[in-house]
């Protein structure tokens, strides 16, 4: 079993002074570390690492039980990269050069400040991350929606997590998972789709190699178009066309259906059905349901699957049949321009079946990003939303969150600002007159790249980026680059993929003139406020010193919602290994499980008093009960054809994160993947005359790169993968922009495109 990638092994390094409690900054799993620091005054601690973070080590009292994968053992080198940015920089006549933390505030309040006086508070844009802390995200949530009365505000999430979170509403009312890592230990049946989680959540992945190794029966489906170190650990691999997810999920119920394997008790007591029927939701019966599953037969499925019917039915019956299964699914999903219907499906599967709402049974969606799920989800960051389930279209929730904020009725504009996509289309234009970026790198991570690069570069709006290296793909094209502190270089909370909300705490100063992102905004605020000549009002709307004064707001703003989040005080989180949401009261252990009394939901009785044990008190319009959804297939935005016959895919290695800002800069990392590269299959490589490491054009409509070739029998025939991390072969300017109608999250997975051995 693959695991070369993990270790137990602690860095012993004999002269670290303290330890102290931190979380991962990459990905979604949210591993809890402790950094050590040395003070730098003995013979083996040298002063000219005073004051410096020398290792990591997993924290074994957290859900990681001190595990941790290769990039996180690595961590601190981050902080000490040669191209940290220490001051501002301003663009003066072509080049960057350094200027005054208050000269670059001056300008860009005097930019913003325009900006609205020109154009209103649509022309002012402000797109964040699922990498910032939730006080950041929260602060800026405020200050945008409440305070600017401004919804062009929205987040990479939007790339990442947009369809899963659509997905939960859609079904459930409510976001986020119900389950957590501990279902792991519970599970019989392990549903992987559309997730490399050996690489991309390994300490995770991790945890069902132990399950597998208990001797029990346990069941390990993976389907990926690609051959991945995750599904070397299946029992059951499905190497799908990319794209054809639908048809297999609706095969699997129609066989769960006609097999009789479907739970018709949970369907009497806790689902309805539903189907969009001329652009209305309806909801229908059970029996129109068995009906829309009647053309999704295993054998309609294996002709655009690509899968073998048997294949399609052991995994239906496996679901079905086991004791418990959980489903884990990430961009496979969800970067689709159907990953909400997907995300659906995914559910019906659970509901169906009654897998769900018990120890080792549930859907459970892997987030990306360390702050995806408590940032820019639950505090409300991206366009659509408001702190706390509470959504911008939505007039009692605008109504709670004005009076909350002490703002007068009205303030909030009532219509969802952009997405991710369209604000960088509408900045193009000019109409979104000043963006601010923090904690992403857009200049490489956007889709269709190139006419974004355009339009991030052309200078009617004035681009103002905050990150802790310079140059990136994105600070290359600023007109004011701030210098942002780093991971423990300033202290927060993160939410992650469980409902888990730890606090990180500050342990070393940032280099230079480094401020947090936070600073940076109570700041900009505040001199926004006053330009606009609305100094009162700032006051009364920013009335914190620092995160903690945040933090106690955003437990007020939370509480009697669906999060609760009053149990959560600052001085327990500090304490604690995490805790996850619901937590209402201060001796409230947290909530493992959601959506269950018996299994410790403390939420089920207080909000459908009818409940005798399961509710999914999300969706009280449907009497609290879940939605099976009906959701045909839809092919995906582009296809091959003859010009183009091939499918690009494209995602992550396990040593590099995302556009390798962080990753790139550490030696072992870089050494071990060094360049880029196409995955080709075999038997296609062979017919293009294609061999190992030869140089090879690829394009598709939108562009072309060279790529070295790596022929490999991972991909499925006629699919390529190339992945996200290097900064000079920028596969985004291949990918499509086009996008799920719902959750506006674009199709990175698939798009089509033609390779060629390249001219040497
Ligand atoms: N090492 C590392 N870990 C990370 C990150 C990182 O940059 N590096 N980033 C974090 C973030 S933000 C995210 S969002 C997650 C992403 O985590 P994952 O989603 O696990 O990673 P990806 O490699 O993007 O894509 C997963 C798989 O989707 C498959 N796929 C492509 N098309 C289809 C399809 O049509 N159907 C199905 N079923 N599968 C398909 C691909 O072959 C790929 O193996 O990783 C997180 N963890
Ligand atoms: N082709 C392709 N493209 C993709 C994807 C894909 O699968 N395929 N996946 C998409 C997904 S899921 C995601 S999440 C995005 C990720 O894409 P990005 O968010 O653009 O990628 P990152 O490299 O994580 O960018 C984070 C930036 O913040 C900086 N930084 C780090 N810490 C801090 C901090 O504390 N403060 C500030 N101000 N800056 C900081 C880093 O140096 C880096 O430049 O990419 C998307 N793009
Ligand atoms: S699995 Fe994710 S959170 Fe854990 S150490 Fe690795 S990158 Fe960090
Ligand atoms: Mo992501």
């Amino acid at each position: 079993m693959h695991n070369a990638a993990l270790s137990r092994v602690s860095l012993e390094i004999p002269h670290v002074d303290k330890w102290i409690k931190a979380v991962c900054r990459y990905c979604g799993a949210g591993c809890g570390v402790y950094a050590g620091i040395i003070h730098g005054t003995g013979r083996l601690s040298p002063a000219p690492f005073s004051g410096k973070v020398i290792a990591v080590e997993g924290d074994r009292d957290n859900w990681n039980k001190g595990a941790l994968c290769v990039k996180g053992h690595r961590l601190p080198a981050i902080l000490y990269a040669e191209d940290r940015l220490k001051y501002p920089m301003l663009r003066r006549g072509g080049r960057f050069v350094r200027v005054s933390w208050k000269e670059a505030m001056d300008i860009m309040t005097e930019r913003f400040a325009y900006a609205i006086k020109q154009g209103g508070t649509d022309a002012v844009a402000f797109y964040g991350s699922g990498q910032l802390c939730i006080e950041e995200s929260y602060f800026m949530a405020k200050f945008f929606k409440g305070g600017l009365g401004a919804n062009n505000i929205d987040a990479n999430s939007r790339l990442c997590m947009a369809s899963a979170a659509a997905g939960y509403i859609g079904t459930y009312g409510k976001d986020e998972p119900m389950g957590s890592y501990d279902d792991i230990f519970h599970a019989d049946c392990f549903f992987i789709i559309g997730s490399n989680m050996a690489e991309t959540h390994p300490v995770i992945f991790k945890l069902i190699e132990e399950r597998k190794q208990t001797g029990k029966d346990i069941k390990i489906i993976v389907a990926d178009p690609r051959k991945t170190i995750t599904a070397s650990a299946a029992d059951l691999y499905m190497g799908l066309i990319p794209g054809s997810d639908a048809v297999i999920l609706n095969a699997m119920q129609h066989v769960i259906v006609k097999e009789n394997l479907y739970n018709k008790n949970f369907l009497e007591n806790h689902v309805v059905f539903k189907a969009i029927r001329d652009n209305k939701t309806v909801n229908v019966t059970f029996e129109e349901y068995v009906k829309f599953l009647d053309e999704y037969t295993p054998e309609t499925a294996e002709k655009l699957s690509g899968c073998r019917a048997e294949e399609i039915i052991k995994a239906a019956l496996w679901f079905a049949a086991s004791g418990a299964t959980m489903s884990l699914w990430c961009m496979g999903i969800n970067q689709r321009t159907s990953g909400v219907y997907l995300n659906n499906l995914m559910h019906n599967l659970h509901l169906l079946t009654g897998q769900i709402c018990r120890p080792g049974a549930t859907p459970l969606s892997l987030t990306g990003q360390p702050n995806a799920c408590g940032g820019t989800r639950d505090a409300g960051l991206l366009s659509h939303l408001l702190p706390y389930g509470r959504f911008i279209a939505n007039e009692k929730d605008r109504g709670d969150m004005e009076k909350f904020w002490g703002i007068p009725a009205g303030r909030i504009n009532p219509k969802p600002g952009l997405s991710t996509i369209d604000i960088f289309h509408v900045f193009g234009k000019g109409d979104i007159k000043a963006l601010w970026i923090a904690c992403t790198n857009p200049g490489q991570s956007l889709p269709n790249l190139s006419s974004y690069r355009n339009g991030m570069g052309s200078k009617p709006g004035f681009l103002v980026v905050s990150d802790a290296y310079h140059p990136t793909r994105t600070t290359e094209l600023a007109d004011l680059v701030l210098p942002a502190a780093l991971w423990i270089e300033k202290d927060g909370t993160y939410g992650q993929s469980e409902r888990r909300y730890q606090y990180s705490e500050k342990v070393v100063e940032p280099p230079g003139e480094a401020r947090s992102d936070l600073k940076i905004m109570m700041e900009f605020a505040g001199q926004l406020f006053h330009a606009l000549g609305r100094d009162d009002e700032a006051k009364m709307l920013f009335p914190f010193k620092n995160s903690e004064d945040v933090w106690d707001e955003i437990r007020q703003a939370s509480q009697g919602t669906t999060y609760d989040l009053m149990g959560m005080t600052r001085a327990r989180l500090k304490k604690s290994h995490g805790l996850q949401w619901p937590c209402p009261e201060e001796g409230h252990p947290g909530t493992m499980r959601r959506y269950t009394a018996q299994y410790g939901d403390s939420l089920v009785r207080r909000l459908d008093t009818t409940a005798s044990d399961i509710s999914f008190y999300g969706a009280k319009e449907d009497g609290n009960r879940a939605a099976i959804w009906l959701r045909p297939y839809k092919a995906p935005a582009e296809s091959p054809d003859s010009e183009y016959p091939f499918i690009l895919t494209t995602g992550r290695q396990i040593d590099h994160w995302h556009t390798g800002t962080m990753t790139m800069k550490i030696l072992e990392l870089k050494l071990s993947s060094p360049d880029a590269y196409v995955e080709i299959n075999p038997e296609d490589a062979a017919r293009l005359r294609i061999k190992n490491n030869d140089r090879v054009r690829i394009a598709s409509r939108r562009g072309f790169i060279i790529l070295e070739a790596k022929v490999i029998d991972a991909p499925r025939k006629g699919v390529v993968f190339v992945p996200m991390h290097y900064s000079d072969r920028l596969i985004n300017t291949l990918t499509t922009d086009a996008y799920d109608e719902i959750s506006k999250q674009p199709e990175f997975k698939i798009c089509a495109v033609r390779i060629e051995a390249a001219m040497s």
